[in-house]
């Protein structure tokens, strides 16, 4: 790759050297910080600084302690305007070193920046103790740490997931936030007040029984990245083939961390590690297994195609480094916050002194407490005005609720046993209207036979799960592997659904997805 892209780009600055003494003086700092904010609006958020090299592009190099303080500089410079580094490249030259340094601005409205990640996988493969171990920072030497994520009697129990569970942890100026106790809320509130850097989760379910869970958590969470868990004495399985079709039926970008090394011996390690190369080529990934921080600086901005696989054990602790400073790195995906506010509604609560809460991934737009808001469709397909009366998060009370936060907003107008999972919290000017049917493109994944009239299907989208009917538009019938045009009906209920939305559908072991093409009939 070229330090230097090829194409004039007004984000791009050079810079020699940055010495703490000189360059945060006042007067210099102050020019500083108006040319990098310059770089950053021109850029959309973005600033690329080439550092060793001279305004001409001539490059001059740095020593190891010259290059630390040049980045030391930009990083002061980048707080100065609410930005931070988010990756730098090291290139050699006559011995010494230039630099290319991404700075991006953080999350506009100064909140934090925020990501989502979804675990997915085969039952038992460690996800919840991969991400229990990651809160807390400390090797599992007794086997617990799932137990910071399956909270339920029965789960703790059988020691399995049964429901989806939202956790997080943070970084600050790059350092790690742990989590001493991660059940504890206070704890839970201080990370998502602090943090410039929120990363949430949401464990899924790897028993069967629960694909209906793990399709909600995976596909009705809006989440940024799949985290796929597979363990190395299992290796792959049906399951994790199962999840990792979820993930890409949303187009999402995929990690993939090897569990349990400590289990078993370097041979079998590389099987699996074969098995995951060779299922990751079939659908259209490259696998890169990351060995050291500089394969990550490689694979940060290619994680559409690229899928970095890291080997961990939550009893030892290894590769744990490793996955820290890949979720610091990992990029915020875009977030549509200049659209009107929209959320699909994940599960309601009935909260003493507080009233009906509602939670959910906020999909578009902004919200402030006070505002007025519409909540449907009901059976009928009508929608209620309501009022936002608080929003939290992780327990931490929030001034604004922003796209992609996971969020709880109290609302008034409505009573708790009229609200279920699928509905949707709008704002007012988008309208929402409750649709009957629609037309859609899809592709069948696995039909034991044809589909054809009579094909009764539940539909999956966003937190919607609910019955259809089907009927093929352009052909008889579809069998495995087809695509085809379909006109979708709802059966039960009308569901507020939108053109362009992606979806899944199954019945038995039928299993596809689709995109929702035209809106045919509304409700009402
Ligand atoms: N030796 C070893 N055991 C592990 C490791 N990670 C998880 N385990 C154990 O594997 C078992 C299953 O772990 P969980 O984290 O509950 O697995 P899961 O994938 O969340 O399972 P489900 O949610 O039920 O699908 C537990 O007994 C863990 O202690 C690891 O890195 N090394
Ligand atoms: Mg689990």
């Amino acid at each position: 790759m070229p330090i230097v892209p090829r194409k004039e780009n007004k984000n791009i600055e050079f810079k020699e050297r940055l010495t703490a003494e000189i360059h945060l003086k006042n007067d210099k700092k102050q020019h500083l910080a108006s040319q990098m904010k310059y770089r950053l609006e021109t850029g959309d958020g973005k600033a690329i600084y080439i550092i060793g090299v001279d305004d001409k592009g001539a490059s001059k190099g740095l020593t190891d302690i010259e290059f630390e303080e040049t980045l030391n500089v930009l990083r002061a410079i980048a707080t100065e305007n609410n930005a931070e580094i988010l990756k730098v490249e090291k290139f050699a030259e006559n011995g010494k070193i230039i630099g290319r340094v991404l700075i991006v601005k953080k999350y506009e409205t100064g909140l934090k920046q925020h990501i989502i990640i979804a675990s997915a996988g085969h039952v038992n493969h460690g996800k919840s103790t991969l991400i229990g171990t990651l809160m807390v920072g400390k090797p599992d030497k007794t086997g617990k740490h799932w137990l910071y994520l399956n909270v339920l009697p029965h789960e703790i129990e059988r020691g399995l997931s049964a429901d989806l569970h939202y956790a997080l942890y943070g970084f600050k100026a790059g350092k790690i936030l742990n989590l001493k106790n991660p059940l504890d809320k206070k704890e839970r509130a201080k990370i998502v007040e602090q943090a410039d850097k929120v990363v949430s989760f949401v464990d899924v379910p790897g028993h069967e029984p629960w694909l209906r869970t793990a399709i909600r958590g995976l596909i009705g969470q809006n989440i940024d990245y799949g985290l796929l868990v597979v363990a190395a004495d299992d290796g792959v399985t049906h399951i994790t083939k199962e999840h990792l079709g979820l993930l890409l039926a949303i187009s999402l970008p995929i990690i993939i961390c090897i569990t349990k090394i400590d289990k078993i011996g370097e041979r079998r390690i590389g099987e699996v590690e074969q098995q995951i190369e060779n299922l990751l080529k079939y659908i259209g990934r490259v696998p890169f297994t990351i060995k050291d921080e500089k394969d990550l600086a490689v694979i940060i901005d290619k994680l559409d195609i690229t899928v970095p696989i890291i080997k961990t054990s939550a009893v030892t602790l290894e590769g744990y480094d490793l996955l820290n400073k890949l979720l610091h790195a990992l990029p915020q995906r875009k977030k549509e916050l200049d659209k009107p506010f929209l959320m699909f509604i994940d599960r309601t609560y009935n909260i003493t002194g507080v009233g009906t809460v509602v939670s959910g991934t906020v999909k578009q737009g902004r919200l402030k407490p006070g505002s007025e808001l519409l909540i449907g469709p009901d059976a009928s397909g009508q929608f209620k005005k309501v009022k936002a009366v608080s929003i939290e998060m992780h327990y931490q009370p929030l001034q604004e609720a922003n796209a992609g936060l996971v969020v709880g907003i109290a609302i008034k107008g409505i009573k708790h046993e009229e609200i279920e999972r699928g509905m949707v919290l709008s704002d007012i000017s988008v309208k929402p209207r409750a649709v009957k049917s629609f037309e859609a493109e899809i592709l069948v994944l696995n039909h034991p036979t044809r589909i054809a009239p009579g094909y009764e299907p539940v539909f999956h989208g966003q937190t919607v799960s609910e019955s259809v009917k089907l009927e093929v538009l352009d052909k008889e019938y579809l069998k495995s592997g087809d695509t085809g045009k379909v006109r979708m009906i709802f059966i039960y209920k009308p569901q507020f659904v939108q053109e362009g939305e992606r979806f899944i559908f199954r019945e038995g072991k039928t299993k596809g997805i689709g995109t929702i093409t035209k809106i045919l009939k509304f409700a009402g």
